[in-house]
């Protein structure tokens, strides 16, 4: 079972009347039955009064610039070429309980996973759909992921009736038409789908969220996405077009990972390539962004095996980032290109006479004036007495890479980049180092990155912090057994000639007093220590968990790069393996495994027993808490 809807029954004259006859000639050129199939079939579905068809054309991509403005998704601001998008007060991230896979009942997908019965999901979301674009304009968008012209490139098909997620697109994404032009698909499956919604407005922004669906139909490649507007469910080619493309890459042997691409600068001209994975709020972005470093993407990853190297693309060209805290101190290359005259698309700040203002921006905000509440002012309560923050904690900008200072000029390159390293990024108090490396690849993804956390700020959940769960930071991507998942990554090490090195890094480690034990510039030590490390440049000293940096070696780096005396007691707190803590994370991953995973593979557990005895043996001889001097 594909799809319920029955074929147009005349696509022609559908096609003509939706489309008109300049949209209805820009979909003849593409020479794609299956592709105008499927065009036809959802609109006559949804039934627009009308649809744009955009081809790569500038003209075509102003024109839904210019109908954003004119719909009201978008509002011009003061400065040249920054708009601002609102989405409704209760429609700010991604809607994680009705995101859900459609799930043939002779499937089985795994318990972490939503999913509902393929044919009940498939009618419901049908219904849905039903008239649901009628009054208003419905936009039809190409797109490719990743580069253009090579291995990486995937055909993304859009249909949407909100401007502001065409608009987003067509900054996030590469242009697409030519890709399907010059294209032949025997099936439907062949490309990405996504079909969207917004459903009816009020006030702009989504009226029925009651009704907000996200439905997978992995079999079909397509995703349904009704009654919402933010980004995250909406976007088809970000979050949506991953789940596809994790199912995708595991058929075909290559990796879609929830990671930054990014090269980091060695001596002279060298540039070495990492990706990392780090759970929401880890570290991601202020990594990827250090602007002393060069970026290729700050969230999405596809990672192939060309002739044993490995190779990453970022199936992005831009970046939907979150905007709290984004200041000129701590985000110098952000912040220049949001307050400076080019394309920009705030979403959910705070707007004060054409002026976009975020929390944590390093400046006074006003105390009032519009945001996703509607009209704000300091003091203002939601409905159920909550205050209401000026920005969103989940506030966004939109731009494109190109207009970063630190764009990487491999950003386009068909073949990918090389990586030399592999990051996972926790957060955690009180277990890992800084930074560290694995033994082998093996010995990586099983301990770090099958093992990652992040803890949830004290802030929030009282002082000790609760320990999410998240293998590779893909957890709420996977669209594959996390049992598959596993056993495909060390399968794809085993395939490379000279696997990367897999690194763990911990920006958040904190003493007995709860303070942090690291600066927050911290980290740009760390990358240019497993930069050395990846061209074996810099010996190690060898613990029961992984390799760790020499004492020495971080001194000449803390000086070198920040300017900074770097003491040995900080060396000897930062670097003491933590036996007691490691131990109960061992625990704590285990357990996980075993009640959560379905026949969780083996080789994990195997791996986690061989650190615990490590770990153990160590404890008997130099007690809890091992200096690293004992390991030299
Ligand atoms: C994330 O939450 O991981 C994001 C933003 O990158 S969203 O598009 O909502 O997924
Ligand atoms: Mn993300």
């Amino acid at each position: 079972m594909r799809d319920l809807l029955p074929r147009t029954k005349n696509k022609e004259k559908l096609l003509k009347d939706k489309c008109k006859q300049d949209g209805f000639c820009k979909l003849e050129n593409l020479n794609n039955p299956k592709v105008t199939d499927f065009i036809a079939r959802y609109l006559e579905h949804c039934n627009p009064d009308s649809a744009f068809v955009r081809t790569d054309s500038q003209k075509d991509v102003e024109y839904i610039r210019k109908r954003s403005i004119e719909k009201g998704e978008e509002r011009q601001l003061e400065m040249d070429g920054h708009t601002v998008h609102f989405d409704g007060y209760n429609d700010q991230a991604r809607d994680k309980e009705n995101t859900k896979f459609l799930l043939p009942p002779d499937k089985e997908i795994g318990r972490q996973f939503n999913s509902i019965n393929k044919e009940k999901g498939l009618k419901e979301i049908r219904k849905y759909l039903e008239n649901i674009m009628k009054g208003k304009e419905a936009y039809i968008c190409f797109f490719c992921l990743g580069p253009k012209n090579s291995k990486f490139s995937i055909p993304a098909l859009q249909i949407t009736d909100s401007t502001y997620v065409a608009h987003s697109e067509d900054i996030l994404y590469r242009d697409g038409y030519d890709l399907f032009k010059n294209r032949k698909f025997e099936n439907e499956v062949e490309f990405f789908k996504f079909v969207h919604s917004a459903g009816p407005l009020e006030g702009g922004v989504s009226k029925k969220i009651h009704k907000r669906r996200i439905y997978t139909d992995l079999e079909a490649n397509t995703v349904f996405s009704t009654h919402t507007q933010y980004g995250g469910n909406t976007i088809g080619a970000k979050k949506l077009a991953m789940r596809l493309a994790i199912k995708k890459a595991s058929e075909e042997g290559w990796l879609t990972e929830h990671m930054f691409i990014m090269g980091v600068h060695g001596d002279e001209d060298r540039t070495t390539y990492f990706t990392g994975a780090y759970p929401s709020a880890c570290g991601k972005t202020s990594t990827s962004m250090i602007e002393s470093e060069k970026l290729v993407g700050d969230d999405i990853a596809y990672l192939r095996e060309i002739n044993g190297e490995l190779r990453a693309a970022n199936p992005e060209r831009g970046i939907f980032g979150i905007i709290r805290d984004v200041s000129p101190d701590d985000d110098p290359l952000i912040w220049k290109t949001i307050t400076t005259p080019g394309e920009v698309i705030f979403s959910n700040v705070l707007i004060k006479d054409g002026k976009p203002y975020w929390m944590g921006m390093g400046k006074e905000l006003p105390e009032k004036g519009i945001n996703h509440s509607g009209k704000w002012w300091k003091g203002k309560k939601d409905e159920s007495g909550k205050p209401i923050d000026p920005s969103h904690r989940n506030a966004r900008y939109t731009v494109r890479i190109s207009d970063l200072e630190n764009k990487d000029p491999n950003l386009e390159n068909p073949d990918g980049v090389k990586i030399k390293g592999i990051i996972y990024g926790g957060r955690d108090s009180d277990t890992w180092v800084p930074v560290s490396e694995s033994f082998n690849w093996k010995h990586g993804i099983l301990t770090k990155g099958s093992a990652l956390e992040s803890e949830t700020t004290s802030a929030t959940l009282g002082k000790s912090g609760t320990r999410r769960f998240n293998p590779m930071s893909n957890l709420d991507f996977l669209s594959i057994k996390i049992r598959k998942y596993i056993k495909n990554q060390i399968r794809f090490g085993e395939r490379l000639n000279n696997p990367p090195s897999i690194f763990s890094v911990n920006y958040f480690l904190k003493d007995e007093n709860d303070e942090y034990l690291n600066g927050i510039h911290d980290k740009k030590v760390w990358l240019k220590w497993m930069e050395l490390r990846t061209h074996k440049e810099v010996a190690a000293v060898k613990t029961p968990t992984g390799y760790i940096p020499k004492y020495d070696d971080l001194e000449g780096l803390f000086e070198n790069v920040l300017g900074k005396n770097y003491s040995r007691k900080d060396y000897t707190k930062q670097f003491s393996t933590r036996i007691p803590e490691h131990l109960a994370k061992i625990e704590r991953i285990k357990t996980i495994y075993k009640e959560r995973v379905k026949r969780a593979p083996e080789i994990l557990f195997e791996e986690l027993e061989k650190q615990k005895k490590r770990l153990e043996k160590a404890k008997e001889k130099y007690g809890n808490y091992v200096d690293p001097e004992n390991f030299c």
